[in-house]
């Protein structure tokens, strides 16, 4: 059986956000560097399965799909910043002024959802690798080399829309693989991550050649608060190609799997050619950011499930702060999904 790609490159770890403010406490920053490191940790004790590859270069063009200039300016201008200096977005303009300048760092909110996403020199890279991660994951899939691959993408994407990045993610990273793999036929995109992809929802809300699908805690409750309904379904040609499935708190694995079969049925019924997964493992029982109670088992039983569409499928990294066991789930899953490779 050929070996799964995972797709990193080192200076991705470059990328270090200190804290946030959670509920007007000041928190060590979840989205933390070792995370990476505990994925690649358990991906290296088990080279018969896994091939480790760096993508080579800015996936500039497709980059430029995903996220205005603006954007990619603000970032731009937060890589002149002082090597220790960060700047955290705090004012939220409403509406986009005409002023609104990205080069300007503090005007960095115009461009941002949230305060918990920090700027500063390092971010323009370790984000703009990230994204090529999910570039060169979709790579393989599209040029047929495996019909699995999974693009060790940190920092995340799924939060970042076509004009604002936020909610740790700067590039769509999943949008990007599905873009490129656009080309070639229809894409769906499964979002397990705990949170809703908003900014995947909104970059796909008016094509009906990518369906967008979410389960994610209730956004009544939970981040990013304001999408993620079911109500939310896709407008003009995009109107029924967008699935949010909101889910209670503290649901455990076997509801999980009885939502996840409505998703999968959803996808199977669009018949797509292709399938990127935003992976997120938040959804873990002590995750310190999402609330549901998923346990390890679970991530070999949803890899499965997923298996059974029997899609050629990027897997792309979002969420999952329990670090400790976030090398270990997202290995469960993967090697679940590695049927695919049986063909
Ligand atoms: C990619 C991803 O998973 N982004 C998540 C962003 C969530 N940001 C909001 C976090 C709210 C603060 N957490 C409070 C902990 C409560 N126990
Ligand atoms: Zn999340």
């Amino acid at each position: 059986m050929k070996k799964i790609p995972v797709v990193f490159h080192m200076d991705q770890l470059c990328h270090k956000p200190l804290f946030e403010w959670a509920f007007g406490e000041k928190i060590a920053h979840p989205e933390t560097t070792s995370r990476a490191e505990r994925i690649l940790s358990e991906i290296s004790r088990k080279p018969e399965i896994f091939e480790l590859v760096s993508p080579r270069s800015f996936p500039l063009a497709l980059i430029r799909q995903v996220a205005d200039s603006s954007v990619i300016k603000v970032l731009k201008a937060a890589s002149r910043l002082p090597p220790k200096k960060t700047f955290y977005p705090y004012v939220f303009p409403k509406n986009r002024s005409e002023e609104a300048n990205p080069e300007l760092i503090e005007h960095a909110g115009f461009f941002c959802l949230d305060s918990g996403t920090p700027l500063n020199a390092t971010t323009w890279s370790a984000a703009a690798w990230s994204a090529a991660c999910a570039a060169k994951a979709a790579q393989y899939v599209a040029e047929r080399k495996t019909r699995l691959s999974y693009g060790l993408c940190r920092p995340p994407g799924h939060h970042a829309s076509f004009h604002q990045f936020g909610g740790y993610c700067y590039f769509n990273n999943a949008a990007i693989a599905a873009k490129k793999l656009q080309i070639l036929g229809k894409v769906a995109v499964l979002d397990i991550d705990f949170h809703h992809g908003n900014g995947t929802q909104e970059l796909f809300y008016e094509d009906n050649q990518v369906l967008t699908v979410s389960l994610h805690g209730d956004p009544k409750m939970f981040f990013p608060y304001y999408s993620g309904f079911s109500s939310e379904k896709g407008r003009n040609k995009g109107k029924g190609y967008n699935v949010n499935i909101p889910l209670q708190k503290n649901i455990n694995g076997t509801q999980y799997l009885n939502h996840l079969k409505k998703a999968l049925k959803e996808i199977s019924e669009f018949k797509p050619k292709y399938l990127v997964v935003a992976a997120g493992f938040d959804t873990f029982e002590g995750d310190p950011v999402g609330s549901f109670c998923l346990k390890t088992d679970d991530y070999e039983s949803i890899g499965k499930m997923i298996a059974g569409l029997d899609l050629p499928t990027v897997v792309v990294q979002e969420g999952g702060y329990a670090a400790e066991k976030l090398g270990v789930n997202v290995v469960r899953f993967l090697l679940a999904l590695r049927r695919l490779q049986r063909v």
